[in-house]
């Protein structure tokens, strides 16, 4: 099984295109996705989350805390769709021809640089809340998979995440527009679970379900009203994970399972 002792960082390098690996962002990248998905595998255990949205399969916890004075509440979410795999689920949020399609806080995204198949580069500008500034992000994005060995057979599926974490880009640089900068650190994490049914015959969506955790940190960058932050990000967030996952059974129905 595997540990706090598993090389998370050695399974990140095997998955990476050669791009990634040889970009000057790879150290940060393998250290970030290493620990988010760390982070995202250890459950609930650590840390005095609390549940504020129950919703079916979905559930999802926070835990207050502010930061010189701005609300940062870490939230973590897990759910369980039927019908989808952790790589479908993956590919819809990594891939930016689908981000308009799902992504409900979106004004503007721009592809700062295509880096690899696996990761890329991007500059959001995001609706405005009022009464606070509008806000921008610029962000690195990375795709992997690693194998899951809590499944005991061999040819089990691959745990897929996507993780997003900001990142300075000389060409945006952060408060010199009309929006403040948010910073954001965030995992979508997805495991296919196999009905043991579905042995020995061709598989059906009916028989696969992914189990999904979202782990996400956004500081807000400036002034926000505490109690207008904490309930935008109430409504956003199952909003958000209930749209995406309808929005990837939606596009995947009628298409061949990708495992
Ligand atoms: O993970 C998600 N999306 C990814 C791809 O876009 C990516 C982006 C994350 C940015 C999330 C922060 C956006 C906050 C901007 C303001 C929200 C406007 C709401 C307008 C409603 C019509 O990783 C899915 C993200 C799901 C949404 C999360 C919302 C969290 C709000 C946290 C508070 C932000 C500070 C706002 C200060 C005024």
């Amino acid at each position: 099984a595997q540990t706090s002792q598993t090389n998370w960082g050695e399974l990140i390098r095997a998955a990476a295109t050669n791009a990634s690996l040889k970009h000057i962002y790879w150290p940060e990248i393998e250290r970030v996705v290493a620990e988010q998905i760390r982070s995202a595998r250890m459950g609930l255990g650590k840390g005095a989350w609390q549940l504020f949205v129950e919703d079916g399969e979905m559930k999802m916890y926070r835990r207050e805390v502010e930061e010189d004075g701005l609300v940062v509440d870490p939230l973590k979410a897990t759910h369980q769709v039927k019908g989808i795999t952790g790589r479908e689920l993956c590919h819809y949020f990594f891939y930016p021809e689908y981000r308009y399609d799902w992504e409900g806080t979106l004004e503007t995204m721009n592809v700062v640089d295509k880096i690899a198949e696996d990761t890329i580069l991007f500059h959001q500008i995001h609706k405005r809340i009022w009464p606070a500034a509008q806000r921008d992000a610029t962000f690195w994005s990375h795709l992997t998979h690693v194998p899951d060995e809590e499944e005991k057979s061999e040819d089990s599926p691959h745990i897929w995440a996507t993780v997003n974490n900001s990142v300075e880009l000389p060409s945006h640089p952060p408060n010199s527009g009309k929006q403040v900068r948010i910073y954001l650190t965030i995992i979508l994490m997805g495991q296919t679970i196999i009905s043991p049914a579905a042995k020995g015959r061709e598989l059906k969506r009916d028989d696969i379900t992914c189990k999904i955790t979202y782990c996400a940190v956004v500081n807000p960058g400036g002034w926000a009203p505490s109690s207008v932050l904490r309930a935008v990000y109430k409504r956003e967030y199952p909003k958000f994970l209930k749209r995406f996952t309808a929005y990837v059974l939606e596009k995947t129905k009628n298409l061949p399972i990708k495992l």
